[in-house]
């Protein structure tokens, strides 16, 4: 092996590009600089969190208005499959694409990570499209404010279409409807009973439904499906004026169905293009980034105060005694906080 690129004492030499310098990458299309700077925006410490937003700061003048969408649906329900399907038809019409898949923490193992990756193969290997699995943590359903400035580096490095793919275990759903245009809620055939519980909180928020895996055996019970989410969705109220929700039978094998979805996300952004949706989307998106950056900024400072951190365990041990309330625990963190320094 060359010894040309290391320093005279034999350390390894740890070359970091200035934001300048990745800007300049994102910018000019660069997918190395790209995940360099989704890895700073993932990054816990504060030297790379302050460089992330210089980065930022600066992409923000230069992103393009993409199509965002939401892919949500529970484990397995062939969400990655699905993107690789879709990924295809988006590149087919002349579409680049990004693709981030939002793993959980709970599940949160390289194996299902690599096991995303490998699951789109094909599309991993096309030039038109980058992938970026990626593991964050804290937020229920693995979506933060950090998913969105990841979108704001995709837009700035041109991507005309990034697809957010999340697990739907309730919470996820809600926050990615504050960054994306539209959300595709994937269903596998004979999941309409679900519909009683938590899932019929996803059913509000979603812009189309597509029925997956629906060939083989299964092809039966997801024509049955079909007709049982399509009755669920008229007796829900409407979420736009202009808009009837559609449920597709899809296969992501078979290619079944893949390009009709395509066609009623497309028709749906045309429309919000026209009538000034994605305009107010884009400003309601920016103004829902910046509380939950602010958000994240409070609770870090209020969890890493000493003075709350001095009084913290004693008082959970009262709360949870029953020796205190909640609230009066909870003020009188808050004073401490308030009265620090
Ligand atoms: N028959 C059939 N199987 C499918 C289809 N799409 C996906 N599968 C299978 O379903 C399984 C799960 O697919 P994934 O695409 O990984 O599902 P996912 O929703 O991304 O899963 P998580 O990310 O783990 O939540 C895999 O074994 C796929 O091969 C389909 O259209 N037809
Ligand atoms: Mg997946």
């Amino acid at each position: 092996m060359s010894t040309g690129k290391m320093p005279p004492d034999g350390a390894p030499r740890r070359h970091e590009p200035d934001a300048d310098t990745i800007v300049g990458g994102i910018l000019g299309g660069d997918r190395h600089m790209l995940s360099r700077a989704i890895t700073l925006i993932e990054s816990q410490k504060p030297e790379h969190r302050q460089k992330a937003h210089e980065i930022l700061d600066r992409c923000l003048k230069h992103k393009s208005v993409s199509i965002r969408i939401g892919i949500t649906g529970s484990p397995g329900a062939g969400k990655s499959t699905f993107i690789e399907a879709l990924g295809e038809v988006i590149i087919r019409s002349g579409l680049s694409l990004a693709v981030l898949a939002i793993d959980p923490s709970s599940r949160q193992t390289k194996g299902s990570i690599l096991g995303d990756k490998a699951r789109m193969e094909k599309l991993s290997g096309r030039k038109e499209a980058f992938i970026r699995p990626s593991a964050s943590s804290g937020h229920l359903g693995g979506l933060s404010p950090k998913t969105h400035e990841t979108i704001v580096l995709c837009e700035a490095a041109g991507y005309d279409v990034i697809l957010v793919e999340t697990v739907g275990v309730g919470q996820s759903e809600v926050e990615v409807d504050t960054m994306v245009d539209f959300i595709l809620l994937l269903m596998l055939p004979g999941s309409g009973d679900e519909l009683q519980g938590i899932k019929r909180g996803i059913m509000e928020i979603a812009d189309a439904i597509a029925i997956t895996k629906s060939d083989g055996a299964q092809e039966g019970i997801a024509q049955l499906s079909k007709a049982e989410f399509e009755a669920a969705l008229r007796m829900l109220p409407a979420k736009y004026p202009f808009w009837q929700r559609s449920v597709f039978l899809t296969s992501a094998l078979g290619g079944r169905g893949i390009d009709e979805v395509w066609g009623n996300i497309t028709t749906f952004i045309e429309e919000i293009r026209r009538n000034g949706l994605l305009a107010e989307n884009r400003r309601e998106q920016l103004r829902n980034l910046l509380y939950g950056i602010l958000e994240g900024m409070l609770k870090k400072e209020f969890f890493s105060c000493p003075d709350v951190t001095k009084l913290r365990e004693g008082i959970e041990r009262q709360v949870v005694s029953a020796e205190l309330s909640p609230f009066t625990g909870a003020n009188r963190l808050m004073e401490a906080f308030t009265r620090r320094r």
